[in-house]
């Protein structure tokens, strides 16, 4: 198996930066509504915004104390998909194997195209400069946990391919951290065993991993500490819901401010999922109080709909099973259990 594994260049950024060439060299931030003095995260930073400590996920209001300067930007992920789009179409043109991982993110299996492998990696590079001037991280490898760490290895507009033979002198150095799933909780448990690098998790036997975090993490992590992964690409992925939230501005005591934000969203969920050619048949409705404290109420219905008046009243009555006893910070609804339009059951 060859896999190559592609992540672009600070994404949100990088595209628009193409719509407004004068933030070139700037630091960008992207995140929330753009405004940093307002609640929200930092979706993505430039590099350029890096360098001042600015990361995805940050509050928009710390990215400000770190860099003032930085020009903060709406996200707007109509342009984004469509940017993604063509991403995707160019990587179609050289194999249908591709396991689509997110917005800027995909796996090709590049098994049976004959040519070394930094060639392809420079020419999908080229295409995708052509097609889109934007510049991307490629890592190619025998399977995918190795090609997506060798893509992050030298970022951005990066070519790394790992071999077999670099597993010990080019993974086991690396953090935990590095191992696709090993999050802050893993790592934290790891760290209280002394286990910092990848190397030195290839050292503890497999009894020791087991015990600590169960037969399957324990075996995934025993052989993903080796380069060993078998995980095939999921070439047709099936979303299995779709959500939308919204963090607001100022807590909220006005049920009807409440109402009609879960309606709004709820109309956002529905055109998702019928522009996707999805059905659904289960709503949550979710509300986060001022003191974090969150509650979800959940309504299946008897047959998949993408009704948008049915499924606005089973927010509602959703909604209407949660005591608002104290003033509500977020909202959010979620929509599960999807069928493909022509593929539901009878009922
Ligand atoms: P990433 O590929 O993780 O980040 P990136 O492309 O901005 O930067 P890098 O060069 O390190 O790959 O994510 C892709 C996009 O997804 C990113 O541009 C914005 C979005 N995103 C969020 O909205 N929130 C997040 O927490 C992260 C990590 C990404
Ligand atoms: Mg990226």
């Amino acid at each position: 198996m060859r896999i190559l594994h592609i992540d672009m260049d600070a994404f949100f950024a990088s595209v628009e930066e193409l719509r407004r060439p004068e933030l070139i060299g700037k630091p960008v931030v992207i995140g929330g509504n753009g405004d940093p003095t307002k609640r929200g995260v930092v979706s993505t930073a430039s590099y350029e915004a890096r360098k001042f400590g600015i990361h995805s996920a940050m509050p928009l209001r710390t990215a400000y104390k770190l860099c003032p300067d930085a020009v903060f930007l709406p996200v707007d992920y109509g342009e984004y998909s469509r940017v993604s789009e063509k991403i995707k179409d160019v990587l179609r043109e050289f194999t249908p194997l591709i396991e689509d991982v997110g917005i800027d993110e995909a796996f090709l299996d590049i098994s049976q195209i004959d040519m070394p492998s930094e060639e392809i990696a420079k020419v999908i590079k080229k295409r995708i400069k052509d097609e889109t001037r934007l510049t991307c991280s490629i890592g190619i490898a025998s399977n995918k946990l190795l090609a997506k760490i060798a893509s992050d290895m030298k970022k951005p507009n990066g070519l790394t391919v790992i071999i077999k033979g670099d597993v010990k002198s080019r993974i086991w150095p690396l953090p935990v951290r590095k191992i696709w799933g090993v999050g802050p909780k893993t790592e934290v448990c790891l760290k209280d065993m002394g286990i910092r690098t990848i190397g030195e998790l290839a050292s503890l036997p497999l009894n020791k991993l087991t015990e600590r975090f169960g037969e399957s993490s324990g075996n995934y992590l025993y052989n993903a500490s080796r380069g060993i992964d078998e995980n095939p690409l999921i070439t047709h992925w099936e979303p299995k819901s779709s959500s939308r939230e919204i963090t607001f501005e100022k807590d909220v005591d006005d049920r009807q401010v409440i109402t009609e934000t879960l309606a709004e969203l709820t109309s956002e969920v529905v055109d998702d999922i019928k522009e996707a050619g999805y059905k659904c048949r289960t709503v949550t409705v979710k509300v986060r109080f001022s003191d974090f404290e969150t509650h979800t109420r959940a309504k299946t219905l008897y047959k998949p709909t993408d009704s948008l008046k049915k499924l606005r009243k089973t927010a509602f009555d959703c909604l209407n099973r949660l005591e608002l006893k104290k003033k509500v910070r977020l909202v959010g609804v979620r929509v599960g259990k999807l069928e493909k339009v022509g593929n539901e059951r009878i009922a």
